[in-house]
């Protein structure tokens, strides 16, 4: 499971991919100082059920911390997207190649209107952050478009005449960005199409691209530079119905993170404080800076970045934790490690997808699940429930 940070040059991609993640990437105020992607692991926290059920767990990756599990979730970092970009220009190509592998886009955009277009540095609220969005929308909705394009004359033709279905068709054609039959079926279902796709206008071809996009590859807004952005762009950004947008303030959530691994203060990412360890051991300007950046957190209530990966996974993608294990009465698997495992799966994934999702084989020799916490029996085709702990029988 991937994220995607996206957005146009030099709107803070990297710091907030940094701070996240803890990679050092270069970080600078002109455009396209990323041009190979950074990749990394960030956490989301999901309630462990080891206090609840008064267990020590060993969790095989990750940890947990107060009951809290830090399920990792691998984030990229990419090169900016420039208007035509779709066509290649500036780091195109590569950009939209990163794209093939994110379930989700943690769209990064310059609330502070600092940067224009092309992410050269302007007056602060010169640009309407609002463009920003629209933007990166098009061009990923072009370069779809292009893939579907390609050669479409001749092939719409040839499918209509085999009698090849619109969703195998497309799904055929967006193979590589890892679209699925059942992605077109949700994506074109509310659409009014030609049933003969050889009568399908270039305004539809666009259309069909977008809807596509808009099912495959989800976008949360980071309203970043919130720290500087004039109030009424945060507002005007909070109103947008149809995206969820968090104010994020990444260039503070990298000073804390920095400074909690240096050991200069106590700091959770996400919490609304963080605590100086020693006095002694923080120069005047580092106290100025750690105080100015506290005033940005009691105004936003944090610095947004925790809560943005959050809610990408928890809200956007809608995802549920699940903690497998293969000894229900113990909570453990076969090395005695305790609640050892979390995944995070789709809401209404059922216990077998589960098992295929662990395992082919699992999934193939799959004969019950038992639910841990009451040691029910539950079936094949049972929807699990967030933090699920489940036994899965097999017939290995
Ligand atoms: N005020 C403020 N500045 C920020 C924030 N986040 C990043 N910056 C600054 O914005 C500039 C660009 O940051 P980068 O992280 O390099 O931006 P990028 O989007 O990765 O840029 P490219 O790789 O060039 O596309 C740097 O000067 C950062 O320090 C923020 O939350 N507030
Ligand atoms: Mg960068």
């Amino acid at each position: 499971m991937e994220l995607g940070v996206v957005g146009k040059p030099n709107v803070g991609k990297s710091t907030f991919f940094s701070s996240a993640t803890l990679v050092d990437a270069e970080i600078a105020n002109y455009p396209f100082t990323t041009i190979d992607a950074n990749k990394g692991v960030c956490y989301v926290k999901t309630k462990c059920p080891c206090q609840e059920l008064e267990v020590e767990c060993n969790p095989r990756h990750g940890k947990c911390v107060d009951g809290h599990r830090l399920v990792g979730v691998e984030a990229i970092d990419v090169a900016g997207l420039v208007p035509d970009a779709y066509q290649g220009k500036g780091q195109g190509n590569q950009f939209l190649d990163t794209l093939r592998q994110a379930k989700a886009l943690i769209h990064i955009i310059d609330a502070s209107g600092s940067t224009d277009a092309e992410g050269n540095p302007v007056a602060k609220g010169t640009r309407d952050p609002f463009e920003d969005v629209k933007f990166l929308e098009r061009e990923i909705d072009l370069w779809t478009k292009g893939i579907i394009a390609k050669g479409w004359e001749r092939q719409s033709k040839t499918y209509d005449q085999l009698g090849t279905k619109r969703d195998r068709a497309l799904a055929e054609r967006l193979g590589g960005l890892g679209v699925t039959e059942n992605d077109v079926n949700a994506a074109l279902r509310p659409m009014d199409l030609d049933e003969r796709m050889a009568n399908w206008s270039d305004d539809d071809l666009y259309e069909v691209a977008r809807a596509i996009r808009k099912q495959t590859k989800p976008m949360i807004i980071a309203a970043n530079k919130a720290d500087i952005a004039p109030p009424e762009n945060l507002e005007s950004l909070a109103a947008l119905d149809d995206y969820i947008v968090v104010p994020t303030c990444a260039s503070s959530e990298l000073a804390l993170r920095k400074a909690a691994k240096a050991g200069l203060i106590d700091y959770s990412p996400g919490d609304k404080e963080f605590s100086i360890v020693d006095e002694s051991k923080i120069t005047p300007p580092q106290k100025a800076g750690l105080e100015a950046i506290q005033g940005v957190i009691d105004k936003f209530g944090s610095t947004g970045v925790q809560q943005c990966i959050e809610e990408a996974v928890f809200k956007l993608l809608d995802l549920i934790a699940v903690f497998p294990v293969e000894d229900e009465s113990h909570y453990t698997d076969h090395a005695g490690n305790v609640l050892p495992d979390v995944w995070l799966v789709p809401r209404g994934t059922t216990a077998k997808e589960l098992a295929f999702k662990i395992h082919t084989d699992l999934g193939e020799k799959f004969v019950r699940a038992v639910d841990a916490r009451t040691k029910r029996v539950i079936g094949a085709d049972h929807e699990l429930q967030d933090g699920d702990i489940i036994k899965i029988a097999a017939n290995v």
